[in-house]
This record gives structure tokens, sequence and C-alpha cells, in this order.
């Protein structure tokens, strides 16, 4: 049967790529392949083995079809996703849900064979005219636990160029892959192209996950988020198959944080986008390991993780020398960079907060772009989109944690958790236990949306672990899952809230600088060893004084007062009582399956607050919890 199929595709290949093709035994994939030639109707197909030469061929057809253009330092390529596709589209992003089946009402879903049928009829003959090209990668490591293989059918050189900046290469895997081998699959195309070399049918842009199949669908969608399918859309099936087999599929970031004694403590953190995570992984001095997704697992008692990727495709607004001077570095010196959607103008590069005027006419992602250009709704067009994006290996940056191949991964001290909250949550504080940690500020992750998602900036909403839109079980599942994990772990790894955004309640202007959350990090780290003591307040430790004030001078040379202090660490009790009742209203309306502890912690820490709030008001100084604990010392 297989054969038969195989036959009936043969035409679309030279010798040399059926043979990589059959190269490959397993049924799942050369049927899938079969499938995906006869439903897009390509003009013929490139199967990449992951030589040099195939690499290069993909650098160089990214060029020739016009999907990038070179910018003047060597290795620098540039690329456009259509006007309508520049971030992740939750209108559009649904599951595939068959009958009998059941997501929580946050998650949009599409009943399974209706949305088959729409997304196949959009694939249908989408690759006319074009060659489609299969990309064989693994997710994590290779030869590892962590590893699951998956494999990318497109019709763009830049998603197969992009994916080879971002996964590890998979082919000789695949070789090796048995019948039951779980993989993910993706199949997209960009649809029919304008001579701008972007979508034109962005009206029917979509995007389905079919968890029955560990399908990824993707049609007329360029913005790298969406037409590669291992970024959010393989973390949905990723996080299905982790709550099957007991482990956690996550949005993290992880950093290798230095310690006294040359120690080296590895975090993880989850923020929702543009909050703050990749410009924390890349902290100076530190090293980064992961800066979007990871996988953890017990590994005979310890707790582990690895980056799911190999390389950044990372926000490049307000990326400047003096706040993220790694990363700008990479930017402006030779290597494999692919910019998204900044302005272009004499084969250079440029985007909004880089530190530097910016031309007032170029190339942006709405075509020739002059001062003053509008959109079809009158609104001001500009110079470079607020999530433009720049795509590198991690192996480019100086810093690049040694151990990001390491098939074993790294321990996990700790686990921290941050959105954009101006009014209640302090900069920095540790969960009072795991579960305290892991509900009050991963469940109750609150934050304002950004433009990561198209059309959401400026709303509040709460970001569950900074995973929410990509929670492909139920939450309450999600959760308990989570709660579960360390029931067998040997070492608990530490929880933390950190929270770069908290304002003045009066004039709203943040009260840290960007370098502070170096400060927070160094005193996690800290406590993760026991080096530093902390005060117990009603929302977690909080740290003293004097811990930071000694880490201020000696990692970022300021002179912290006390003053500061004592209005970052201020309790402030009422706008810790609303957020936990809004998010308690979110919960009670979304998590009908609620494990039991996510009420109790909340209701717990309600009732820490208003005991506060009734014996010392409604604002409280740190230095109010700290005597209060000196005066309970026997
Ligand atoms: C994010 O927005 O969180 C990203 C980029 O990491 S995307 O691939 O769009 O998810
Ligand atoms: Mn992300």
């Amino acid at each position: 049967m297989l054969e038969k199929t195989l036959e009936s595709i043969k035409a679309k290949f030279d010798e040399i790529n059926f043979k990589k093709l059959i190269a490959i035994t397993y049924p799942k994939v050369l049927s899938f392949i079969a499938e995906a030639v006869l439903l897009c109707n390509p003009k013929d197909v490139f199967i990449c083995s992951d030589t040099e030469e195939e690499i290069d061929y993909i650098r160089r057809m990214a060029i020739k079809s016009g999907e990038e253009k070179p910018l003047r330092i060597k290795g620098h390529t540039y690329h456009f996703d259509g006007y309508y596709d520049q971030g992740r589209d939750r209108d559009v992003t649904k599951f595939l849900v068959p009958k009998n089946d059941h997501l929580s009402p946050t998650i949009a879903q599409i009943e399974r064979q209706k949305g088959l049928a729409e997304v196949k009829s959009l694939l249908k003959d989408s690759m006319k005219d074009k060659t489609l090209i299969v990309r064989f990668l693994t997710l994590g490591p290779a030869n590892s636990i962590f590893s699951i293989l998956c494999m990318e059918c497109t019709d763009s050189w830049y998603v197969a160029h992009s994916v080879d900046l971002l996964y590890r290469q998979g082919y000789k895997e695949f070789l090796k892959a048995r019948p039951d081998t779980e993989i993910f699959i993706t199949l997209h195309s960009a649809g029919r192209l304008d001579k701008n070399m972007t979508s034109i049918d962005y009206d029917k842009k979509r995007i389905y996950i079919d968890y029955i199949k560990n399908t990824v669908y993707s049609v007329n969608t360029q913005y790298a988020g969406n037409s590669i399918g291992f970024k959010k859309l393989a973390l949905r099936l990723a996080i299905r198959k982790a709550h099957r087999e007991g482990w956690l599929a996550e949005h993290f970031m992880i950093i290798g944080v230095k310690g006294p004694k040359k120690r080296k403590t590895y975090l993880a953190g989850a923020f929702p986008s543009a909050c703050g995570k990749t410009s924390t992984a890349m902290l100076p001095s530190e090293t980064i390991l992961a800066d979007d997704i990871a996988y953890v697992r017990n590994i005979q008692g310890i707790c582990r993780a690895v980056n799911v990727e190999k390389g950044i495709f990372g926000i490049i607004h307000d990326i400047n020398p003096k706040d993220d001077p790694l990363i700008y570095k990479v930017l402006t010196s030779p290597a494999e960079v692919i910019f998204s959607n900044v302005l272009v103008k004499d084969k250079r590069p440029y985007w909004l907060g880089m530190g530097k005027e910016l031309p007032k006419e170029g190339i942006n992602f709405s075509g020739n772009w002059y001062e003053q250009k509008r959109d079809e709704k009158g609104e001001l067009i500009l110079p470079a989109h607020k999530n433009a994006r720049y795509t590198v290996s991690l192996k480019a940056l100086d810093n690049c944690d040694p151990a990001l191949d390491d098939p074993r991964g790294v321990e996990l001290g700790g686990i921290m958790f941050g959105g954009r909250d101006y009014r209640a949550y302090v900069p920095v504080q540790e969960g009072l236990s795991w579960e305290h940690g892991i509900i009050a500020y991963g469940a109750c992750l609150e934050t304002e949306t950004t433009f990561a998602i198209v059309g959401q900036e400026g709303r509040y909403e709460i970001n569950i672990m900074s995973i929410q839109d990509f929670i492909s079980i139920s939450l309450g599942k999600y959760l308990k899952n989570y709660l579960e994990f360390v029931k067998s772990l040997k070492k608990t790894p530490r929880v933390f809230g950190v929270n770069y955004f908290l304002t003045n309640l009066k004039t709203n202007k943040f009260l840290n600088s960007r370098q502070d959350k170096h400060i927070w990090i160094k005193w996690i780290e800290l406590r993760i060893h026991n080096d530093v003591e902390a005060t117990p307040t009603p929302t977690g430790l909080i740290p003293k004084y004097k811990d930071l004030k000694r880490l201020f001078k000696r990692v970022l040379n300021k002179d912290y007062t006390e003053d500061s202090y004592l209005e970052q660490f201020t309790l402030r009790v009422n706008e810790n009582l609303a957020k936990l009742q809004r998010v308690e209203g979110f919960f009670r309306k979304n998590i009908p399956d609620a494990p039991k502890p996510l009420f109790e912690v909340i209701q717990q820490q309600r009732e820490r607050l208003l005991k506060a709030k009734k014996e010392f008001g409604d604002y409280i100084s740190p230095l109010v919890f700290e005597k209060k604990l000196k005066l309970h010392k026997p």
C-alpha cells in the first residue's frame, strides 16, 4: 500500500531526493510526506538530510526565492511577514477536538473533522510552482530521554532556514526511528505570495493543531511563531505528552547563575512575551541555556531540564547596547542572523529602541515606508514592527551555556514566574512552599497583554504560568500535574515570583531600572543555597535590605537606598486583595476541575493579608514584618 503511494509521488522527486526519502523506513513519515505531496501539489520535493551543502543550498534558496534579502554585514539577512501576520494569532489558532472530547472553554477549538476539512481545502494545491521542503529535527538534545523527533514540511525557504538556527538537526535520528516512536509533524504553506513575497490570502490564515495525530497544519502564514510548528504549536502537543507521562513541557527560559566560589545554579523562568524573559536569560556574566521552551523531568529524584530549541527567535524592540550588550553585539557583528519585520535602509536593519536615530524612510513590513505613512484604518505605521524579531543560534552568543546539548539536561535549583504587574507584587519574593509558589506566582500570573499577540495590546489578563494559550488539556489537569510533579523528587526546586514592572501608584513611574533584575536573580541564587535570610510576609518571603544593598553594590555598582527598598517592598494590601479576587473569579469560571490546593492557597493568602491589614493598615513596610519576626524569636 505504502509502496503504491510512494510510486504515485515519485515523479516529484529527482533520484537523489527520492533516495534520501526512502532511506527513512518509518512508515508514518513516508505516508505523511506522500499525503502532503498529493494534497499540496508542489512542483518538486527537497529532502534535507542535514549535509552542509544542503544547508547552504537552503540559505541560498531563501535569498533566491526573495523570502530573505542580504544585509550589509556578512551572514545577516532580512525577511518580512505579511502585514496582517506579525504575531501569534489567537483567532485562527485552534485545536482540532474530536466530538467526544472536551477542552477548557478558554482554549480555542473547532470540531476535528470540520477543521481538518477546512484546513485541507486551504492547503489543496497551495504549493503549486513551489518546492516542498522537508526538515527533520529533534526537540531537545538528540539521544536523550528528553528528545522528541519532529518533521517540518514547508514551502518556505525562510522557514527551512530558520529551523536550522532554532532546532537541532535530526535526519540521522529519523533513520534510526522505530515504528512506534512518537513524532510531531507540521505541514505549512505560506500560500499565494505577492511581489513582496508576503501572503495574499491572509484572511484565510489557519493554524490547526491535531493532537490525535500530533500534527500541526498552518496555511497562509509567515510569522515564524505561526509557520514553524515547533514553537508554541508543538508545545501544545508536548504538554499533552508530558501530562500523560508525568513531566512538564513549559514556556521557560533557563539561565545559569553564578554564585559564590564558582557555584552555578540553573534557574528556569516563565514570563509572557515581552515581559523580560529573553533579557533575563541573557544577563551579562551569567550563561544562557534556553530562552523560550524547556522540558522538565524527574531524573532519579532530581529535577532536570533541557532547552527544546538551540536558537533564539527573539524580540528586537528595545535591544540596545546599554540594556542588552550581549545580543546587541551579535546583531551588529558577522554571524548568521535573520532579521524580521525591521526597517531596512541602505542594506542596514533598524528597529525601535535600538538607541540611535532611525531613518525617515526605508522598506518595512508595509513595503516602502516613509514618516507619516498610514494604514487602511488611518493609523500611523511605525518604522519597524514592535514584534520585529531576530533569529540566531544560541552558540553565536559569548555566554551560551556549555550544557546546551547535554542529553542529561541541567539540574534546576529554582523556578520563577513574572508578569507585567504594575500594582501588586513586590519585585522578588520566594514561595512559602512549592504549592504556594506554583499557585500564588505561577497560576496567579496576571499580565498586561502586549504586541506579541495580534491586536491584543494593553489588556489585563490572567496567563497561567505564561502558557495558558498553549495548554492543550484541561487547566485543572495541567495544574494537578504541576503540583504532583515534585512528589517523588528528592530535592524540590524553590519557587519565586518576580515583578519587573512595579510602579509608584501616584506617578505611574517604574520603581526599578531594567538592570535591577540582575539583583533579584542573584538574590534567588543565594536563597536556593540558604546563603541569605528572608522575611516572611503574607505573600511570600522577601529579601532583607542589607543583602540587596550588598548585591546592588557588587553587581551593578549602585547605591541602593533604604528608601528605595521600603518603597519597592512595601506590602500593598488592597492591591494584593484585588488581584486575588480577579484570579479567583477567573479560576471559578474557567477551571471546573481545579485541584483542591488552588482555592486553599488563595484563601490562605487572603486571610494572611486581611490579618495584616487589620493590624498594620493598607501599606505595610517590610520592616514591620522583620521586626515582628524578631519579636517572635525565642
Ligand atoms: C513568544 O511570543 O512568546 C515567542 C515567540 O516566544 S512565538 O514563537 O511567537 O511564540
Ligand atoms: Mn515565548
